[in-house]
């Protein structure tokens, strides 16, 4: 630099750690270069900075005057001045959060960032313009994400003036001179850096990861406001655009079968504020989650979700075999694996519920209902929190038990899957009971305690694989069918699991019985199933209606249908 010194420019929105980062660099004897807030935040912890300004002789400047409009007297929003206000009651002045559009773009930090240290000219010329260079680049960038996601959302002004640019031009022009410019973005690899720069060996590798995931950063920071401005423009309306912002989160040991390599992205969105799911899942114990690990934990955790009564489900290769609400969680637990005893061995267990001492002890000492004898054994057990000595009872289970701690998923996020050559997109399947009107289309008129058998096996059918069969009563599940390539066959395997105590219980299936109605909704109604509910939409609904008259059972359709029917 101009005076001798190693430099580093800090510029940073989230300033978690900060106070870390410039005693470390300060000690290690950098001169450290900062933007407005991010200097005020260094001196607080006793680091001395030089601003910006002294290095640009330019003041931060293209400030956005912003104002608390006061809407009501109640609702504060945030927006532009509006011309020739006073304050008052309905408006209150904000210290501006974001100060100046123009704050780093200036030749005296990009030229710094950039200069080949290799290249005599580049040198020669940072020398006659006086510019210092630097070593160290740490920025990270405005909240856009979580501005533009926060509740109530923000407005469109709003949203625009927290685009951040001069960070993102700071982070590309550090990664791109990585070979001699260490960039950070990341609070985590705060350490990581200290430690290099106290160690007297370069290492490429460790600059070219940093400056990869610099990229990245700025990159997913990209796509987020892509996929802002494409909803100001179509509104919440198909299709979305599809930039997907995904950041790697492991490389797992093998895919689907052992000669396949595989690895696991989180869908990234430059807050973890929010984020849910199986991919957000804190790992307290156990082997390392596979690839067929994450399907059927993402599947037992979607399915438990969804209910709101105290529930456990078990889930084997991504279908819900198991599933029972209940007040007392060890009971729907025991009723949960009862539904198929052998399927829940060397399965998943969920709960929506906090795992404690007494609900692990009973997991830990659970005997499968097909010997009486044999402890059961399972790959997996998610929940949304466990008590210490919930957690204590579960790792003494097994060694390998994984324990999952989840958050609930985001609704309304994108539901993808590909096909050759490309992706196929549509909106998450986010319908509650409350959404769904079953219609009854029968004489029979089912029973208040028959609708909610009805809408508890509904809630599981969504889960299972298709095609579907789910049969409940009294909040558990009693036997299932899936993946079947007939109706009829799912239907079977179903009543063969519910045995005997298939006498008034609910069916749910996922699609409307085709032209197999006659074998399917016949052999229902003479196993002694008591309501039936399933979207309808056949041509032959009039058939499967005159056949539950016949028997006496309640039909209801949910009428959920293809537009086009
Ligand atoms: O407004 S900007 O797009 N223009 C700039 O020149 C600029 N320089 C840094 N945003 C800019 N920044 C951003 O300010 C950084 O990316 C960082 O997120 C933030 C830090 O501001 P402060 O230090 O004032 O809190």
């Amino acid at each position: 630099s101009a005076t001798g010194n190693k430099q580093a420019l800090i510029s940073l929105s989230d300033k978690k750690d900060l106070a870390l980062l410039g005693n470390g660099l300060q000690e290690l004897g950098y001169t450290i270069v900062s933007t407005g807030g991010t200097a005020s935040a260094l001196e607080n912890a006793g680091v001395s900075v030089t601003k910006v300004e002294q290095l640009t002789c330019f003041p931060e400047m293209l400030q956005g005057l912003r104002v608390q409009y006061l809407c009501n007297g109640i609702t504060p929003q945030l927006g532009r001045m509006p011309k020739s206000i006073e304050q008052g009651p309905r408006y209150r002045f904000e210290p501006s959060e974001l100060d100046g559009r123009v704050k780093t773009l200036h030749p005296n930090i990009h030229g710094g960032i950039l200069a080949r240290r290799d290249q005599k000219h580049h040198m020669e010329a940072l020398n006659k313009h006086g510019i210092g260079t630097f070593d160290v680049v740490v920025v990270n960038l405005y909240p856009f994400y979580d501005k533009v996601t926060s509740t109530g959302g923000i407005v469109f002004d709003d949203g625009i003036e927290n685009i951040d640019i001069g960070g993102p031009a700071m982070i590309r022009a550090a990664a791109k001179n990585h070979k001699d410019v260490l960039v950070v973005v990341d609070s985590q690899d705060y350490p990581a850096l200290l430690e290099f720069l106290k160690g007297s060996q370069d290492d490429q590798r460790f600059r070219r990861k940093l400056a990869w995931k610099a990229f990245e950063h700025v990159a997913s920071y990209d796509s987020a406001v892509s996929e802002w401005l494409w909803k100001q423009t179509v509104g919440d309306k198909f299709p979305p655009s599809l930039t997907v912002p995904l950041s790697l989160k492991s490389s797992l040991r093998y895919g689907e079968n052992p000669h396949q390599q595989a690895a696991f992205y989180v869908d990234k969105s430059l807050s973890e504020v929010n984020a849910g799911g199986i991919a957000t899942a804190i790992q307290h114990h156990g082997k390392e989650m596979s690839y067929n690990n994450y399907l059927d934990a993402d599947a037992a955790w979607n399915c438990v979700s969804e209910f709101r009564n105290p529930t456990c489900v078990v889930v084997k290769h991504t279908n819900p075999c198991g599933v029972a609400s209940r007040d007392d969680i060890l009971e729907a637990y025991r009723l949960a694996v009862k539904a198929d005893p052998v399927s829940a061995f060397g399965g998943i267990v969920a709960f929506n519920i906090g795992v404690d001492e007494a609900l692990a002890k009973e997991i830990r000492e659970f005997r499968s209902p097909t010997d009486g004898e044999t402890r059961m054994f399972y790959e997996i057990v998610v929940a949304p929190k466990y008590t210490e000595k919930g957690l204590e009872i579960l790792r003494g289970k097994s060694k390998t038990l994984r324990i999952l701690e989840a958050k609930k998923n985001e609704k309304g996020k994108l539901s993808l899957r590909q096909v050759g050559g490309g992706w196929l997109a549509q909106d998450s399947d986010d319908l509650t009971p409350e959404d769904i009107q079953f219609n009854v289309v029968s004489e029979k008129k089912p029973q208040d305690n028959e609708l909610c058998d009805a809408e508890f096996a509904w809630l599981c059918v969504k889960h299972v694989k298709s095609n579907a069969i789910v049969i409940a009563k009294d909040n558990r599940m009693l036997g299932m069918g899936s993946g079947q390539p007939n109706r009829l066959e799912s239907l079977r395997i179903a009543l063969r699991k519910a045995g005997d105590e298939v006498k008034g219980a609910a069916l749910a299936s996922d699609a409307f019985f085709p032209f197999a109605w006659k074998d399917a909704v016949e052999e229902a109604c003479e196993s002694g199933i008591g309501v039936i509910a399933e979207p309808g939409g056949s041509i032959r609904d009039g058939d499967a209606v005159d056949c539950c008259n016949k028997y006496g059972v309640s039909l209801l359709l949910t009428n959920k249908l293809n537009p086009a029917v």
